[in-house]
């Protein structure tokens, strides 16, 4: 039996002879089954932080195992240069920058993603898949105004998810603990959990008024409530025996994620496993810690790297490596003094977080959104390196072609087509695409048109360039991969063909084709 039939058909197919007989084996494993689709989404992870990418100070074997076995694509981007709005855009397939309240929310913020709408997941469900969201979720729970005490509602499970293992919003914002499925996880009710972003809340102590108590400090904000020795952002009070531990946020991840994997192996299945590494604060594992040399960042790229290992060797151990499409990519772009003085600055040495590309997290520069994005599916995608230029928003649209669905014309209005791209049938992606980082970009072949910005040009606290310039920018990627000229003035006539695309897209609401 080829490699390229699945172990699922084989179970499911009552004559496996009249099957093998009646249609060729490509034919067979495209069509009598549905791949599971398993998205591993790191978080701050730049394009130069894996040795697939060209890092050399660290070293990521299983995330370069993934490069080895499927396409490593090196212009993919994700829709937004921050958490939030790239997240938004990837479930929904509609750029975050058309609607109000999609910036990097609060941790007690409502869920800003309409119930009943096709987002990324739903669209799976329909298919027949089982779906569920594990690790970071930031997009907001409930209604307004939520008691985390009672069902947490609206949530992932009424946008397309059969179930959830959630940290609500990020590791450096209250609530720290997890959500599973409609609940805090391992809550007391008789020591129930209070949030606030406003005044502060409870009588614990901040990192404000005691930092003698804290095991890392904020270099930038980051001065409230005290959760493992660690401030936040936001105050909590209560919910002690669900508060996480950092050190094992990623094992206990990992393992929700493993066992997801486990219990649906029979059925199509979409995992959305979204890390915490490396987003602030980082805090490894003691098995990582000190192991990299870089500090902490460079420690938790270590442990990131090891829990793809496990996904992967979970698929192994199952059989469904051959029926599993894994893509592994990063919310936005890489950032080094994130809010936390853990020595991120004093021990990068030569390492590059952005590798070729200039600026990072937050900036219109590519290094904001252009990111690693790596897919494989043996015996279904051949190895190979692409240039195709594509983004995490395109997902929606094309796992709709790949399951044999027809969007409706209201469904992810910003998502291209991008599946051959993926399956490595074509080095043609997009010939588009806005990019978003508070100021609007535009990619089209080989140019790049930043629009005119009032903005700062420096984000002081991270010290990262953001890329806001009054005046028009445009880069010939093929040539000037980092952004070093401006060549504006040069080429008068491409700024004049682009500024008024990037408007058209922006007043149409819209840009799938
Ligand atoms: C910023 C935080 C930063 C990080 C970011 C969101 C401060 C000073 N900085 O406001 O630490 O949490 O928001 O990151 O609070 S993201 O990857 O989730 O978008
Ligand atoms: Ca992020």
């Amino acid at each position: 039996m080829g490699k390229q039939l699945s172990r699922r058909v084989f179970l499911r197919s009552t004559s496996l002879a009249a099957l093998a007989a009646a249609v060729p084996l490509r034919a067979r494993a495209s069509e009598s089954r549905q791949p599971n689709v398993v998205l591993i989404y790191a978080d701050d992870l730049g394009y130069g932080d894996v040795s697939c990418y060209g890092a050399t100070r660290v070293s990521t074997p299983n995330i370069d195992r993934l490069a080895a076995e499927g396409i490593r694509f090196t212009n993919a981007h994700s829709a937004s240069a921050t958490c939030t709005p790239s997240r938004y855009a990837l479930l929904t397939g509609e750029y975050a920058w058309r609607r109000k309240g999609t910036g990097v929310l609060p941790g007690d913020a409502r869920l800003i993603i309409e119930p009943g709408r096709t987002t990324l997941p739903s669209l799976l469900q329909r298919a027949g898949y089982k779906t569920s969201a594990i690790g970071k979720w930031h997009l907001g729970l409930g209604a307004g105004d939520l008691d985390w005490n009672t069902d947490i509602k609206p949530g992932p499970l009424d946008i397309g998810f059969d179930h959830c293992f959630l940290i609500p919003a990020t590791g450096d914002r209250v609530p720290c603990v997890f959500v599973e499925d409609r609940r805090v996880a391992g809550l007391d009710p008789s020591d129930p959990i209070q949030v606030s972003y406003g005044k502060p809340i409870g009588d614990e102590p901040t990192g404000r008024d005691h930092p003698e108590l804290l095991k890392m400090h904020p270099s930038h904000g980051h001065d409230m409530t005290i959760v493992n020795g660690i401030s936040r952002i936001g105050y909590m009070a209560g919910g002690k025996s669900a508060r996480w531990v950092d050190e094992d946020i990623a094992d206990t991840i990992t393992a929700k994620a493993t066992a997801f994997i486990e219990e649906h192996k029979a059925e199509p299945f979409f995992l959305y496993f979204a890390t915490h590494d490396v987003h602030v604060p980082r805090v490894p594992h003691p098995r990582f810690a000190g192991k990299s040399g870089m500090g902490p960042r460079g420690d938790v790229i270590l442990q990131l790297d090891a829990c793809v290992g496990e996904v992967l060797k979970t698929l192994d151990k199952l059989g469904l490596a051959d029926d599993t499409m894994v893509i592994f990519t990063s919310d936005n772009g890489p950032v080094v003094d994130d809010g936390y003085k853990d020595q991120a600055v004093e021990l990068l040495g030569e390492h590059k977080p952005a590798g070729p590309l200039r600026g990072g997290k937050y900036s219109a520069f590519d290094a904001g959104t252009r990111i690693p994005f790596l897919v494989r599916q043996p015996g279904r995608i051949e190895p190979g390196t692409s240039n195709a230029l594509l983004c995490q928003i395109d997902l929606l649209a094309s796992m709709a072609t790949l399951t044999d669905q027809k969007l409706a014309e209201a469904d992810a209005p910003d998502s291209f087509d991008v599946s051959s791209a993926l399956l490595g049938r074509s080095q043609t992606g997009r010939d588009h695409l806005v990019e978003h980082a508070g100021t609007l970009s535009l990619i089209q072949g080989n140019w790049k048109y930043i629009e005119p910005s009032k903005g700062a040009k420096l984000n002081k606290p991270t010290n990262t360039e953001l890329g806001n310039d009054p005046e028009p920018q445009l880069y010939n990627l093929t040539e000037d991969l980092g952004e070093k000229n401006n060549v504006a003035a040069q080429h008068p006539e491409k700024v004049k063909e682009m500024a008024p695309l990037l408007q058209k897209l922006r007043d149409q609401g819209r840009s799938r084709p």
